[in-house]
């Protein structure tokens, strides 16, 4: 039999289950490779206390690294929740000195429900430690917009050119996500040389949480199972377009996207592609 490839993610918990490594693992099942995860914190808030992130020590971190890497070992990786500027240091570190193929950084600063993922003081080392490593970057609009300075982003041209900026911090590929602008959800993706769009109808629904996690841990899954990065996205975007589409609540809170409506449903067949010509990239 040919074993599942290898995925991780290094991330933080979201207990409702919608997002962070439950999403990621959840993922990984469902697309028929082996996730492992290394959890950097929990987010969840106490009733009482209201305190909402629970980091794990450097230790945790480093113990559960390589007791994955040790028992099983590991091909794609992807980043979510990373949160100080402490622990992406310490990351970064086990990531460079891991034969690992695929890096796909999701560079997580605010949750849906305005839960603080990154502290302001971490963006710099995010991208001086961990975005030069990857092979892809998925930041969504704000995120874009923190990593450029705080730059606006509202619209596709706008969107495109944040992709040629965000791929001169050292990443082989970009992927901004325009899911927070109006109209369709666009997302950019761009290699330093051939741009592309991928567009799907935007879902009315409420229940998007975790779309990010789902979206980058497709990106990782199918990249480690030896796709393109463009048809990785391609398969990713379908994924999670589905897991949109099939969103639903429990509760009057925000819920969770459906990691199994592909395989219960088929696979999205809106995603238009577009070929952004060169020169017009730019
Ligand atoms: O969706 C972003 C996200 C990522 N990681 C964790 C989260 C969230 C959102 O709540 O809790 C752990």
């Amino acid at each position: 039999m040919k074993l599942p490839a290898r995925v991780m993610t290094i991330a933080g918990s979201a207990a409702g289950g919608s997002a962070g490594i439950q999403a990621d693992l959840k993922t990984f099942q469902e697309l028929d490779t082996y996730g492992m995860s290394v959890l950097t914190a929990i987010v969840s808030r106490h009733p009482k206390t209201k305190k909402n992130v629970h980091l794990q020590t450097i230790e945790a971190i480093e113990a559960q690294f390589a007791t994955a890497i040790e028992q099983v070992g590991v091909e794609g990786v992807k980043i979510g929740m990373l949160f100080s500027e402490e622990i992406i240091e310490n990351v970064s570190i086990l990531v460079k000195q891991a034969d690992i193929n695929y890096l796909v950084v999701d560079p997580v600063m605010v949750g849906k429900m305005n839960s603080k993922l990154l502290e302001d003081k971490a963006i710099h080392a995010l991208k001086e430690k961990m975005i030069p490593m990857a092979t892809i970057i998925t930041p969504n609009v704000p995120e874009a917009s923190l990593l450029l300075d705080g730059r606006s982003i509202t619209s596709v041209g706008e969107l495109k050119q944040a992709a040629v900026d965000l791929y001169n911090l050292g990443c082989q590929n970009v992927l901004v996500k325009g899911g927070r602008l109006d109209g369709p959800a666009i997302d950019v993706l761009f290699d330093g040389k051939n741009m592309t769009l991928f567009e799907a109808p935007r879902m009315e629904t409420a229940n998007t949480s975790g779309a990010g996690c789902t979206y980058s841990a497709a990106i990782t899954a199918f990249l480690t199972k030896g796709f393109s990065v463009y048809e990785s996205v391609k398969k990713a975007k379908s994924f999670v377009t589905s897991a949109i589409e099939y969103g639903f609540s429990y509760t009057d809170i925000v819920g969770p996207t459906y990691h199994a409506a592909e395989r219960k449903y088929g696979e999205a067949s809106k995603i238009k592609i577009y070929h952004v010509n060169q020169g017009e990239a730019k």
